[in-house]
């Protein structure tokens, strides 16, 4: 038995002999985070009986409003923070500081358990069942599930193609066969990968209108290979998720191998999307204070837009 295997066997073993479960992702879940934290409560739901608490901090943005199960994560200030669970999972979350509000779950829980595929040197669990060489943190519960010999109904499906489809930007960042494998399996299952893009569709106007602005008004750096665009903070309110349209938009451009998408949250807070066609950029937004995939990457910044900008564009000096 491998390590992985045997860690699971532990993952089980936990879940077997835990009354109260929590279940958690990042702070402002994206599609990996919200299906894996789902299709994780689901599994354990059906398999074991006990029905986890599922919650989260930030926002959910709406294309993700029509996933299945969605009413099953809560808002982490509409559970009690001061109970503690027998078992806390952690979920997808790169670093402690994206937690977020959820804290002190993990912080009171009996024993806490993380599933993660970022690079992390400051983890949360006990056991940790992390594999950064997956496509998105849905590889590793797909794993679980066929190692525990669950069974995986259409919910379960379903959430973990919606999963790894948003992860790997259909498919677009899957560095080995395993995402592609696991896909097949779930379509075979029953997934219907079209009806998937369609649910997610679900936008309000204003925040494709503002992507389209945005990224008509993106501004390009040496020679043509950095495209920066920025969104103020009047306009960050309309944002549906974080912007991966006017990223992909910006990719498309013959010439541009990074594009980076300045968002004005708070006065002095910016955050950061930087995305990558050439050189792993996740060593910029490390040094920015941040982290993220080699060619995916992000960080928030407490300084001004014009500050935030004028240190990109230092950073990208030598890309
Ligand atoms: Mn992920």
């Amino acid at each position: 038995m491998d390590i992985m295997e045997k860690k699971i066997e532990e993952f089980f073993e936990r879940v077997r002999n835990a009354k109260s479960i929590a279940i958690m992702g990042h702070k402002n879940p994206d599609g990996d985070s919200l299906c894996s934290v789902l299709a994780l409560a689901h599994l354990i739901e059906e398999n074991f009986g006990v029905r986890p608490v599922c919650m989260y901090d930030g926002n959910i943005p709406d294309s993700l409003d029509n996933v299945p199960l969605r009413t099953h994560i809560k808002y982490f200030e509409r559970v009690d923070m001061t109970q503690s669970f027998d078992l806390a999972i952690v979920m997808d979350y790169g670093n402690p500081v994206h937690i977020g509000g959820a804290r002190p779950v993990v912080d009171r829980a009996g024993f806490v358990i993380e599933i993660d595929h970022h690079k992390n040197e400051n983890t949360v669990g006990a056991l940790c069942i992390n594999d950064d060489t997956a496509a998105a943190t849905a590889v590793i519960v797909y794993h679980i599930m066929r190692v525990g010999g669950l069974a995986m109904d259409s919910y379960t499906a379903n959430l973990l193609a919606l999963a790894i489809l948003t992860d790997t930007g259909n498919f677009k960042f899957v560095r080995n066969g395993d995402a592609l494998r696991i896909m097949a399996d779930l379509v075979d299952s029953g997934v219907n990968v079209r009806n998937l893009i369609e649910l997610m569709n679900n936008k309000p106007r204003k925040a494709v209108q503002l992507e389209a602005r945005t990224a008509a008004t993106a501004e390009f750096f040496y020679h043509g290979r950095l495209a920066l665009a920025t969104i103020s903070k009047k306009d960050y309110k309309h944002l549906d998720g974080r912007g991966e349209t006017v990223l992909n938009l910006l990719g498309q451009i013959q010439g541009v191998d990074y594009i980076v998408l300045l968002k004005e949250q708070k006065p002095e807070q910016i955050g950061l999307s930087i995305r990558s066609r050439k050189k792993p950029i996740d060593q910029i937004a490390v040094a920015l204070g941040g982290g993220g995939h080699e060619r995916a990457a992000g960080a928030v910044v407490r300084d001004t837009l014009e500050n935030v900008r004028a240190r990109v564009l230092e950073l990208f000096k030598e890309a």
